[in-house]
């Protein structure tokens, strides 16, 4: 584990003489990036800050059970206030958080800190908390707040813990380490509920979901060549299927029980015109290194990139176009 002691520390001595905090989660929000905004307003808020929580796009249906989640602004206009502070959770680059174009109207100085796992992150913040052997975001504010000895409640403990699940498909894929089931296993006897959490996030699909899954593992290939097992979603399964973009979410997880190949891929194309990848890997293979190859980033072990174009299938061969 990396030594995060000083940083942790850095960021409290910072947050004690804040006043105006920006809090941003990247787009298209995933359980732990927004279970990660709403745990730092939360802790913010007891402290008699202002806080502003932002993501580009809205909560999504499946995660508006979560306390805080009505807060979320999704209004650009919040880049038009003064912060002293910016806190970016779950966000490899400003770029994946969506905000790079946003980020230079707010009108005053402001100290940026960068609370991240992703091994692809390049230190973007004035202060930089990344623990790449985390499972999640969640995880490493878990870490945080022990180190500052929080006053944990129910609440706090059932964000933490939804982000934990949510990042690692149920604890199942291979970034859950000791510390995450640990981290689990603590805020369980803190007051969350894993069993309600997972069956809010996890074990909660629809028969449009399982359809759609039903027609990429009837295409799942292999490539010999590169040990590779992948399979692919267009646009038009979405339709047929009557499932929603975030259907197939989960998928590239799930791939992860396959015992043929070391790498598997799921390809989708999204409703903005581009062809969405996800890797993941239980060998030694860097998948951040290798999805940075085509502009993406990621984890060691789950990664990710896009390119612009859409999926052609044709003579047993799939290609973007
Ligand atoms: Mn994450």
């Amino acid at each position: 584990m990396q030594n995060h002691k000083t940083t942790s520390q850095a960021i409290y001595q910072h947050l004690e003489s804040a006043n105006d905090v920006l809090i941003v989660s990247h787009q298209k929000p995933d359980g732990d990036t927004l279970c990660a905004n709403f745990a730092l307003y939360k802790f913010l808020k007891e402290k008699n800050k202002n806080v502003t929580s932002f993501c580009l796009d809205p909560v999504p249906d499946s995660l508006k059970f979560l306390p805080y989640s009505h807060n979320l602004s999704n209004d650009h206009k919040v880049f038009t206030k003064s912060y002293d502070t910016i806190i970016v959770v779950d966000s490899g680059s400003l770029d994946y958080a969506g905000i790079d174009g946003l980020i230079s109207a707010i009108p005053s100085k402001y100290t940026m800190i960068n609370i991240d796992h992703h091994a692809s992150n390049p230190h973007y913040g004035d202060i930089n908390l990344v623990i790449t052997d985390a499972s999640s975001t969640a995880e490493v504010l878990y870490r945080l707040f022990m180190d500052w000895k929080i006053n944990w409640d129910e609440e706090m403990a059932s964000a933490l813990v939804c982000g934990i699940v949510t990042d690692t498909g149920g604890l199942k894929n291979p970034a859950t380490t000791y510390q995450s089931l640990d981290a689990v296993a603590d805020l369980v006897n803190k007051g969350a509920n894993p069993h309600q959490i997972m069956n809010l996030t996890i074990n909660n699909t629809d028969i449009a979901s399982l359809r759609l899954w039903g027609r990429a593992l009837e295409r799942l290939k292999k490539n010999k060549k590169y040990d590779l097992v992948y399979t692919f979603i267009t646009n038009q399964d979405l339709i047929d299927c009557g499932a929603s973009e975030s259907a197939s979410e989960g998928l590239a997880n799930f791939l992860h029980i396959l015992k043929d190949g070391s790498i598997s891929m799921v390809l989708k194309e999204t409703s903005n015109g581009y062809v969405k990848a996800s890797l993941r890997t239980t060998s030694k293979t860097d998948l951040s290194k290798l999805a940075q190859i085509f502009g993406g980033g990621g984890h060691k072990k789950a990664a990710g990139f896009s390119l612009p174009g859409k999926l052609v299938y044709d003579n047993n061969k799939l290609r973007i176009v």
